[in-house]
């Protein structure tokens, strides 16, 4: 029987443990930091784990991510290296990423910050229309999540094309890859959502120069990770009324500090890291699925590209 060691994050990870043991009521989990012999220990299950803790275990044979991005993993300097690691790939967080986005794309659209600040004035506004064929949204990172997000986006009948790093065959979703073929989606793209996971190559790809491509007035949303947008330059676009508004859930430093402008800036819409949920029991289910194709030899499921960085 595999020993595995669970880290969530600042939460406890009962969740977790109580779907894993109902699947197998063998398995011996270990919530970090009581350990015990680090030399028992194979597997590890960890969101946010502390830098330096993985390589305390000599015998690991299996990260999994308790997440889909694995930032959080990589950028320990002292990862092990020469292990497998693996992510989560849920198709319930992909439906409520869609939500998000979703949700944004309209409440952004349809202006409501604006609204509820009339409401609470008693003010009855003139009546304007809101033109939906003008959205032209324009997915960063067309990936498990992006895709999924670009497919429901389509379905409500919106326009839709993605940039990725290799081409992409999604029916009428136009994808674009390259330097090139990001300056050609941004031109003619007035809701840019950001699914993109946090490597060298996507630190700061929305900036001042990006955001100058787009048409005035545009919608930046992100909720890949914080410092993909150079924040910096999301206000002063949106001071330039280059940028019309911003739905973010991810930031540079998280949880935002107290001090910073995003709190007061009511062109932004904030949401606190929380876009996308897990279905525990399918995630530990899968998790557990990794387990055995890991013991068995076989092929893993969300294995991670260790080179890409995602
Ligand atoms: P995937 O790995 O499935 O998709 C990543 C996409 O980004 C792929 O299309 C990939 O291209 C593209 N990409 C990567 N690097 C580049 C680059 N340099 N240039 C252009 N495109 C690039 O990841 P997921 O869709 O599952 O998740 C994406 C990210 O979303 C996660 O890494 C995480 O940061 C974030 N996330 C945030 C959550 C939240 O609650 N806010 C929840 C879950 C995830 P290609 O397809 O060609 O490889
Ligand atoms: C993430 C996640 O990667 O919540 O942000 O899965």
């Amino acid at each position: 029987m595999p020993t595995i060691v669970i880290k969530l994050g600042q939460e406890r990870a009962e969740g977790y443990i109580n779907e894993l043991h109902k699947l197998d009521p063998d398995l011996e989990i270990r919530e970090w930091p009581e350990v015990g012999d680090p030399a028992d220990v194979d597997i590890a299950m960890v969101w946010k784990m502390p830098h330096g803790e993985l390589a305390k275990f000599p015998n690991l044979k299996l990260i999994m991510s308790m997440a889909a991005g694995v930032d959080h993993v990589l950028s320990d300097p002292q990862m092990p290296r020469g292990i497998p690691l693996v992510r989560v790939t849920d198709a319930h967080m992909a439906r409520s990423m869609s939500h998000w986005a979703a949700m944004n794309i309209l409440r952004l659209h349809r202006e409501t910050a604006h609204y509820d600040a009339l409401r609470q004035r008693r003010e009855w506004p003139p009546e304007r229309a809101f033109d939906a064929d003008a959205i032209q949204v324009g997915i960063l990172g067309l990936g498990y999540l992006g895709s999924h997000v670009a497919r429901m986006l389509q379905a409500m009948g919106l326009k839709v094309q993605g940039w990725s790093r290799t081409a992409k065959q999604l029916d009428g979703i136009p994808s674009f890859q390259g330097a090139d073929g990001l300056r050609e989606m941004a031109a003619s793209t007035n809701f840019l959502v950001c699914l993109l996971p946090n490597t060298p190559a996507t630190v700061g790809v929305m900036n001042a120069a990006l955001f100058a491509l787009m048409p005035r007035g545009s919608y930046i949303l992100n909720a890949g990770r914080g410092a993909q947008l150079v924040e910096a330059d999301l206000t002063a676009a949106l001071n330039a009324g280059q940028i019309a508004g911003a739905a973010l859930d991810v930031f540079t430093v998280e949880p935002l500090p107290e001090a910073h402008p995003f709190w007061d800036d009511t062109r932004i819409i904030m949401t606190p890291h929380h876009a996308a949920e897990v279905h525990v029991p399918a995630v530990a289910a899968t998790f557990l699925d990794n387990i055995q194709r890991c013991r068995d030899g076989r092929p893993l499921q969300g294995l991670v590209n260790l080179e890409a960085g995602y």
